[in-house]
């Protein structure tokens, strides 16, 4: 978890069936071609890249479900084949990077991080910077897309078991995810989330106490508990006029540089084991400027600085008491 030249392993998942509209597909390619590999590389990381996956031909059987559950059993190979990689990468010893592709792959990158955890008995923390919940099951979606139900699949929430079958996968507890940004849920979904008590850190929030006191408390949780925390980065998280290369906008979200300074936060806490970046959408991108900007959001997570040492004096620093 040390994000300091930390070996890295940079899976694409070109995956699309779980959002309501196409293009997610390109996520991966968008990403490279906004230099990603050679951002990891220039900071220092060794980098191990797997490409891009591909579905096998033949999809597992899924039992139908109660409710609706758009492209389960493409969804179910994904996961699979996914938690399959991510574990790995773990037991390597590298940082799992997952390129999205839609938000369901979380199910099989965070399947595998979490099994990975359990055997190693190491605590996992989900940090979930997103405008939405994603805690729907296909009884309580009101769209039927999978990508809105990454979040609940892992904490178990019932009706999604055949996603991995017998399988081997990990869970999240409950209490360990935390959700941040968000300012889009459903009325089921807010129920749900009431019930399991999930910490939601929602935009309002981040106006009255901003990003730093809210997210220096759920490092803090990690570092006391000697964990491990996985960032699933939603490029909705941030605000739709800096990255409106997504299918599903919602306005009101983190601004440029509250998004960069989440990311310097994590990156100095070392407790980042995993991260994916999905819902990227080229095929919505305006001359690949959400593309840029993620690669620019990665580069801070992994070390990129402004500038090398702390720039307030001595003499400014004892004034403002920092
Ligand atoms: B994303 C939604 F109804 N809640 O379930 C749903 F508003 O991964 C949106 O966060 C889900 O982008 C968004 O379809 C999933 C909808
Ligand atoms: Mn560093
Ligand atoms: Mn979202
Ligand atoms: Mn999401």
């Amino acid at each position: 978890e040390d994000t300091h030249k930390q070996k890295l392993t940079v899976i694409g998942a070109p995956i699309e069936e779980g959002a309501g509209r196409l293009g997610a597909l390109m996520g991966p390619a968008a990403l490279r071609t906004a230099g990603l590999i050679h951002m990891l590389e220039d900071l220092g990381h060794p980098v191990e890249d797997r490409g891009d996956l591909r579905l096998p031909k033949t999809l597992p059987v899924v039992p139908p479900v109660q409710g609706l559950a758009h492209y389960i059993e493409k969804i179910a190979a994904w996961s699979r084949m996914l938690a399959v990689e991510t574990y790995d990468a773990m037991t390597n010893g590298t940082l799992p990077v997952i390129l999205g592709g839609d938000h369901s792959l979380s199910m099989g990158s965070i399947g595998g991080i979490a099994r990975y955890c359990e055997e190693h008995n190491r605590e996992l923390f989900v940090l979930w910077l997103d405008a939405h919940s994603d805690f729907n099951t296909p009884a309580t979606s009101p769209s039927g897309n999978m990508h809105g139900m990454s979040a609940a699949l892992l904490c178990r929430e019932p009706g999604l078991e055949g996603v991995f079958g017998d399988e081997p996968h990990g869970f999240v507890k409950p209490e360990n995810l935390h959700l941040f940004g968000i300012r889009s849920i459903d009325k089921t979904e807010r129920v749900l989330l009431r019930e399991r008590g999930i910490d939601v850190i929602d935009m309002r929030q981040i106006d009255e106490f901003g990003v730093v006191k809210l997210l220096r408390r759920i490092i803090e949780r990690v570092q006391k508990a000697n964990g491990i925390l996985h960032v699933s980065f939603d490029v909705d998280f941030v605000d739709p006029s800096f990255a409106p290369g997504v299918g599903t906008t919602v306005p009101g979200g983190a601004t440029y540089r509250e998004a960069h300074l989440v990311m310097e936060m994590l990156h100095d806490s070392d407790v980042v084991g995993s991260l994916d970046v999905v819902e990227l959408n080229p095929f919505l991108d305006e001359r690949g400027k959400s593309a840029l900007l993620l690669v620019d959001l990665v580069a801070s997570l992994f070390g990129r600085q402004i500038f090398d040492k702390p720039t307030l004096s001595e003499q400014s620093a004892a004034a403002l008491n920092v």
